[in-house]
Order: C-alpha cells, then structure tokens, then sequence
C-alpha cells in the first residue's frame, strides 16, 4: 500500500481492518535528518478510563538555552500527528507528511487528543509514562507520533511552537 498517495486509507487504519480488536500499540519512533541518532518507543495500553503511555528514547539532543531568536533545545514537544506517515512533507518539511496534530474533538491545541506532555532529555536518554483519558488503543492505530526539537507552549495554534520535527513512528498494533 502507497500511503503517500492514499492518505484517508492510511489515517483511518493504515490497513488494519478492525482496529476494536487491538488492546494495546507501539511505535518505533526513529531521528530524521535533524537528530539522526534518535530512537524509542512509545507503547500504548488500554487501561481502565483511558489509555496509560509508556515512552523510552536514547539519542535524544541534549537541552540548549535560548540564545537570540533561537528558541531553546528540549524540553521536547512531543504529540500524536494526523497521519502514519514519516516521510517529508511536500515542501520537504521534515517528516511533514504526518500532517497535523491529531485533533478529533476539534479543541484548541493543548487540548488535543493527541497532545502529550514535553520529554525531558536527561543527556540524551528519556523515560517517561502517563495517562490519558482522551483515546483508547484503537483510536491511534495508524497514526503517528512526532518529537520536536523546541519546547511546547500548550499555547500557540495549532501546534504549540515546538519547532521542527526531528522523530517520527507510526504507531501499530501489539498482537
Ligand atoms: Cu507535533
């Protein structure tokens, strides 16, 4: 299946057909050209009222002050995006091809579905988990998540001023 030219195929269930039968989900996220050596994981597990997330990363930037009109390095906005697609976007944005935020009740971003607490980088290494009550396992199956290189403000629409985007994975079914 070419997801790049078939995107409402991708987003709404990237080829599986029956998402509800799906408890649990991962994501091998990987760095693009930005930050080459990221790579994680990001596990989803339906709990009771939500979802609980688990993420583990190595590779990460390491934290940089704002200098000038450079916005600090980390902590990492870090999201669900629209579709499972890690690939450019066609003005060769990194990994623009994920779309936008994962938005489905249409509220104001730091509200949305998909908005996920910054990953702190800890010279590199992340581990963090958290729960939600906005999803459920089979709701995410075949989008992705992004990390960003700048710190999200829950604030500037629609995507908190987070910056680029320098890791991506699309998120599967656990069997
Ligand atoms: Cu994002």
């Amino acid at each position: 299946m070419d997801c790049y030219n078939n995107r409402y195929v991708c987003s709404k269930n990237y080829g599986y057909l029956n998402n509800s039968q799906y408890s649990s989900a991962i994501a091998y996220v990987s760095g693009g050209r930005e930050a080459p050596n990221i790579h994680g994981m990001v596990i989803f597990t339906d709990v009771p009222g939500g979802t609980e997330v688990f993420t583990e990363f190595v590779g990460l930037p390491i934290y940089k002050p704002a200098s000038g009109e450079d916005a600090p390095v980390g902590p990492l906005g870090f999201h669900i995006h629209e579709y499972g697609i890690c690939q450019p976007g066609e003005s060769d944005e990194s990994f623009g091809a994920a779309g936008g935020h994962w938005n489905p009740t249409n509220q104001p971003h730091g509200n949305h579905a998909g908005d996920f607490p910054v990953i702190f980088s800890n010279n590199g290494y992340a581990r963090m988990a958290f729960f939600t009550n906005k999803f459920k396992v089979q709701d995410v199956i075949g989008k992705s998540v992004i990390v960003h290189k700048n710190p999200d403000d829950y604030r500037t629409q629609p995507s908190g001023a987070s910056g680029v985007r320098i890791a991506c994975g699309v998120i599967h079914p656990m069997q």
